[in-house]
């Protein structure tokens, strides 16, 4: 941290990259870490790979450029929740040619691709190692960048009910909320917020739930007709892995997500299973907590996310 601290304050533009299908807390840590910088007087630009999906868009009015190739002139360029370089994609000539890199996560899987690397698995979100690093960098917190800040751990703890929580994250959101920010429209706005389209569609991919092993592996799958016949982009259908995995019974959760050629896996874990393991077998990344089990039990609770196939 402290060699990234010494490029921060040495640098003057700097590129920010969120990974790509960047999530709430991708880019609520993009965002709280462009204010940062502008505020410490210093050009910043956040380069996205895709526009920002729907219920991120409250954020900010201005979250991002969508990179489309251009030169870009900086002296840094900051990777922020990316595990490797395959998360940076397209912006990868951005990192290549920037003088120095930094790259800032949580996901166990990082392979330390930049220059100055901090990655901390123990951590919740990008969001909770950045509002160490602002302290020990001196910015100024403001409601602003608590708000981006909040909103990037909110997202990534699922509202603080994930098992990726430990007693820093509440410390952290505890001073976050301490700067006045609305705290409960943040959260409604990320995970109260639906589009009654999208809530259609799930209602019926529920009705077409596939269970395996007597309903320990559950999975579901959607396409780009079925998309289409809601109206919907498949990239705005969120939390798909979430519909099998809230069933009493499951074990393994799986998504199947059929966008442009390809079709992306998700899974979850609600038992001893090492998700992320099976994620990274297929070239995927994965986040995996260790935590004990509801009221204290002694077993490992894991969760791995994505893989593509
Ligand atoms: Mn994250």
């Amino acid at each position: 941290m402290d060699r990234i601290i010494e490029i921060i304050k040495n640098s003057k533009k700097c590129a920010i990259i969120p990974h790509v299908k960047a999530d709430g807390d991708a880019i609520g840590s993009c965002l709280a870490m462009r204010t940062a910088l502008r505020n410490m007087g210093k050009n910043a630009v956040i380069y996205a790979e895709e526009p920002v999906e729907k219920r991120l868009e409250f954020l900010s009015d201005d979250i991002a450029v969508v990179y489309d190739g251009e030169d870009v002139d900086c002296d840094t360029c900051i990777a922020l929740d990316c595990g490797d370089m395959g998360r940076v994609s397209t912006r990868e000539p951005i990192f290549k040619s920037a003088g120095h890199t930094v790259n800032i996560d949580h996901h166990r899987t990082n392979n330390g691709f930049a220059e100055a690397n901090y990655v901390e698995p123990t951590a919740s979100s990008t969001g909770e190692i950045l509002f160490e690093l602002f302290k020990k960098l001196g910015v100024e917190l403001n409601a602003e960048i608590a708000g981006y800040l909040y909103a990037a751990i909110c997202f990534d703890t699922g509202c603080f009910a994930y098992s990726n929580v430990s007693p820093k994250t509440f410390m952290t959101a505890a001073e976050l909320i301490g700067y006045d920010i609305n705290h409960a429209e943040i959260a409604r706005r990320l995970f109260e917020c639906e589009d009654i389209n999208s809530e259609m569609l799930k209602a019926e991919l529920i009705s077409r739930i596939s269970s395996y092993y007597d309903g320990k592996l559950r999975m579901v799958r959607v396409g780009e007709a079925e998309c289409e016949k809601y109206g919907i982009r498949p990239e705005d259908v969120q939390d798909l892995v979430n519909i099998p995995r809230r069933i009493r019974g499951t074990e393994i959760a799986a998504s199947l997500k059929q966008s442009g050629g390809e079709i992306r896996v998700s899974l979850r874990s609600n038992g001893g299973a090492d998700v992320a393991e099976v994620a990274l077998r297929f070239g995927g990344g994965g986040l995996l907590f260790h935590r004990r089990n509801a009221f204290g039990g002694g077993g490992a609770y894991c969760e791995g996310m994505r893989g593509s196939v």
